[in-house]
C-alpha cells in the first residue's frame, strides 16, 4: 500500500514512524510512505496556507489553493483521499479494515481551525479518531497509518495475523500473565497452568465477557454489529 500525507508539521511524523512493525513494512516494501510539507504548494514568498474565516470568528482556515494543488499532484482515480478531523466518522477497527484495502491513500491532516469547506469536494473518507480537540491532524494520520499497516498482509506474524481475523471487536481481552507463576505473593491464575485447554479456554472467555460488562457495556449490548465487516454494514 501507497500512503501519501500532507501536513503543515511533516518533522511530527519522524520517530512514530521509524520503529518496530511499521518500520519493517516500509524497510519490506509492503507500506510505501510519503510525507509532504503542504507549504511546497504555495506560489507566494510567504507561503500562505491559511486564511481569516468569512463572516468572522477566531483563528484561520486552510486555503483551498494548496491543498487543490496537493491533491491533483499526488492523487489519481484509484487514490482514497483521507481527511482528519473532529467532525468525521468515528475511526474503528471496521473503518481501519475498509481503508487497508487500498492501494493508495492520501491522507490530509490540517492545522488551525480546520478546512475550507470546499476542500471537502475532493474528499471520500473524513474520520475522527476521538471526541476530543487536537492541535492539528498529524497524530490522528499517525494513528491510521499504524492501525492499517498492522492489517497489511505480511506485516504481522501468522500466529497474530490469524488472532487478528478471529478476533470479535465485541468483546475486550481476556486477562494474561506469563512468568514468574508467583510474583511477589501475585499467583497466575492455577487454571492456566493446569494444561487443560478446554479449561483454559472457558476460563478466557468468561474472563473476557465479565470484563466486557463491566468496562464497556455498550459494546456486549449487541456483538452482531461489532462484528460485522464495515463492506457489509
Ligand atoms: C484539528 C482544531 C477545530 C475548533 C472546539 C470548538 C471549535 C482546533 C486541524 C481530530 C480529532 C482532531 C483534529 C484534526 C485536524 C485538525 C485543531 C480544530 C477547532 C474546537 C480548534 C486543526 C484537530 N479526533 N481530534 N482533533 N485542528 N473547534
Amino acid at each position: 500500500m501507497k500512503v501519501d500525507v500532507l501536513t503543515l508539521f511533516p518533522a511530527m511524523f519522524a520517530g512514530p514512524l521509524d520503529e518496530s512493525i511499521i518500520s519493517r513494512a516500509r524497510e519490506s516494501g509492503r507500506l510505501e510512505l510519503a510525507i509532504h510539507d503542504l507549504r511546497d504548494w504555495t506560489h507566494d514568498r510567504h507561503r500562505t496556507v491559511d486564511d481569516e474565516p468569512y463572516g468572522g470568528g477566531p483563528g484561520m482556515v486552510l486555503k483551498p489553493e494548496p491543498i487543490f494543488e496537493a491533491i491533483e499532484a499526488l492523487a489519481n482515480d484509484t487514490t482514497q483521499v483521507v481527511m482528519l478531523t473532529p467532525q468525521g466518522e468515528s475511526f474503528g477497527q471496521p473503518k481501519a479494515r475498509a481503508l487497508s484495502a487500498h492501494e493508495h491513500l492520501l491522507l490530509l491532516c490540517g492545522s488551525y481551525e480546520g478546512f475550507d469547506e470546499r476542500i471537502r469536494t475532493r474528499v471520500h473518507h473524513e474520520i475522527s479518531i476521538g471526541d476530543y480537540v487536537l492541535t492539528n491532524g498529524a497524530l490522528p494520520a499517525m494513528v491510521v497509518i499504524d492501525t492499517v499497516t498492522r492489517l497489511l498482509p505480511g506485516v504481522l506474524g501468522d500466529d497474530a495475523s490469524s488472532a487478528e481475523e478471529s478476533f470479535s471487536e465485541g468483546i475486550l481481552e481476556y486477562p494474561q500473565y506469563t512468568r514468574p507463576a508467583d510474583f511477589r505473593g501475585m499467583k497466575v491464575p492455577e487454571v492456566l497452568l493446569s494444561g487443560n485447554h478446554a479449561e483454559i479456554e472457558k476460563w478466557r472467555r468468561e474472563q473476557a465477557e465479565q470484563r466486557t460488562a463491566e468496562r464497556r457495556p455498550e459494546l456486549q449490548k449487541d456483538n452482531s454489529e461489532n462484528f460485522k465487516d464495515e463492506t457489509t454494514k
